[in-house]
């Protein structure tokens, strides 16, 4: 059965606020440290969860939330990420009043510049902003795995008479440099608030933990032009939100901190709430792999809150025996669509659509991409795998570090990260 938490009610009335809100996403960041990974594409382009892709995280949560006008500022290696939302998300009808733009930065202000920060990405857009008459802006990141309901946090901003309301959630202390990390009183008015500190300190609730920012955001729209404008004209701004825009509103008194639990959407399965940031090969690793777990922390599988996505037509997945009559298996695994397994076995680990795993090979705690082939007797634990990789025959990942550091990509906590060049840079390499 689905239950809907003690989020419900609020969700059952008719989007009130969402139908006067739009969502802009902030999609143009590289997200370097997904390393090879984002060399073709932008991090919210990169596959996640055997289906989707990154973005379809936020763009779902507006949609079942009952936004209906979306803007998406690209930037990097957009061309990815572009087809999949003209494949994926056309199906917004301006005769119903929805829209999804696409907004590469294009020197729309003037003939040099690209979006020189998050904030920049919406000021050089003000004029598309004001063309879809809305009274409130829900400001999201691309990049984040989570199922969050953006109507209550909209009502939550209307109710506080906040300039600005910011989602946040908290994180282990020791992790908390990398966000914008916040002070609340008792209120939930934000009294101070600094962006990625060396020394974060910690939340009044418990010494191991930090309250921080989720790099999302609800304004008054006339409110927030107003700031950008300003913003703009400021030459010792950096034109980011989480740099420049929320220090300064946080001083003027206006920012209030929305929690992440008031709004997330549960599913009967779910025992706390689950957000990500998938930003490293270790925690994109990660992420796709507590789908796996025989009750998953993140419920894929909830209708009440569908991830939508483009999804190619594919047959479905297939596990057959090889002709010498060894079984084709794969086991606490996600399988998509056009994937074959002959002879082979696969545990703990998620494929993507369109992969073949010939006879005696082994897959553990592995995550492929798309269109992958996988050679005989090739045994692979612990890896990210990238699209449209051939593994060649008998080749053995996971299992000796520094072999394996030779050729591939491997992090501090074990897992290997394989693409097409380090497969050539290897077979070169061993044939000279
Ligand atoms: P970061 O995640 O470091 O911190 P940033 O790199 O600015 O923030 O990326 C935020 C989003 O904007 C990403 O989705 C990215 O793709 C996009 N983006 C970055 N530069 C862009 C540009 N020039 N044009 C268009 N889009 C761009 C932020 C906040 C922190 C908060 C964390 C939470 O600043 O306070 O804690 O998010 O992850
Ligand atoms: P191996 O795994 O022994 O290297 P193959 O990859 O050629 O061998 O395929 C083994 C089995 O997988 C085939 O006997 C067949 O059942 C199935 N198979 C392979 N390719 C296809 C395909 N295109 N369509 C349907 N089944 C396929």
């Amino acid at each position: 059965m689905i239950h809907l938490s003690s989020t419900t009610t609020q969700r059952d009335s008719t989007h009130r606020l969402s139908n006067q809100a739009m969502a802009f996403v902030l999609a143009g960041g590289r997200g370097s440290r997904l390393e090879e990974l984002t060399d073709r594409r932008a991090k919210p382009a990169v596959h996640f969860g055997g289906k989707a892709r990154i973005i379809d995280f936020p763009l779902s949560n507006a949609y079942n939330s009952g936004i209906r006008k979306i803007a998406v500022a690209t930037q990097y290696k957009a061309h990815s990420l572009i087809r999949h939302l003209q494949r994926g998300w056309s199906f917004f009808r301006a005769e119903r009043n929805e829209y999804l733009d696409i907004l590469p930065a294009s020197q729309r202000v003037s003939e040099h510049q690209w979006y020189m920060g998050t904030a920049d990405a919406i000021y050089q857009n003000i004029d598309i902003v004001d063309d879809y008459q809305v009274e409130y802006i829900v400001v999201l990141a691309g990049d984040h795995i989570y199922k969050m309901d953006y109507e209550i946090m909209l009502q939550h901003h209307v109710e506080k008479g906040a300039d600005v309301t910011v989602g946040c959630l908290t994180v282990a202390r020791d992790e908390a440099s990398a966000f914008g990390v916040m002070a609340v009183d008792e209120n939930s008015q934000i009294v101070d608030f600094l962006e990625k500190p060396d020394v974060p300190p910690a939340s009044p609730d418990n010494p191991d933990e930090s309250l921080v920012s989720m790099g999302i955001y609800v304004f008054d729209w006339s409110y927030l032009r107003e700031i950008l404008i300003a913003d703009a004209e400021n030459p010792e701004s950096s034109h980011d939100f989480g740099h420049d825009i929320i220090p300064l509103i946080v001083k003027d008194g206006g920012a209030y901190a929305h929690r992440f639990s008031d709004s997330c959407v549960m599913s009967g399965l779910e025992t706390e709430p689950y957000w990500r940031d998938v930003g490293t090969i270790d925690s994109f690793w990660q992420a796709n792999l507590d789908l796996t777990s025989m009750i998953p922390p993140l419920d894929f599988y909830d209708r009440s809150w569908p991830i939508w996505t483009y999804s190619e037509l594919t047959p479905p997945a297939k596990f057959v025996h090889n002709q010498e009559g060894r079984v084709g298996q794969a086991i606490q695994s996600l399988i998509a669509g056009d994937c074959i397994i002959s002879g082979a076995t696969v545990s703990n680990s998620l494929l993507y659509t369109g992969t073949r795993v010939h006879s005696y090979a082994q897959l553990d705690q592995s995550v492929v991409l798309p269109k992958v082939d996988i050679g005989r007797s090739a045994r692979l634990t612990r890896c990210v795998v990238d699209s449209d990789v051939t593994i060649p025959e008998g080749l053995v990942v996971g299992e000796d570090p520094e072999e394996d550091a030779k050729w591939f990509s491997v992090t501090a906590t074990g897992i290997t990260l394989i693409t097409q060049k380090m497969i050539d840079r290897r077979s070169a390499a061993q044939e000279g």
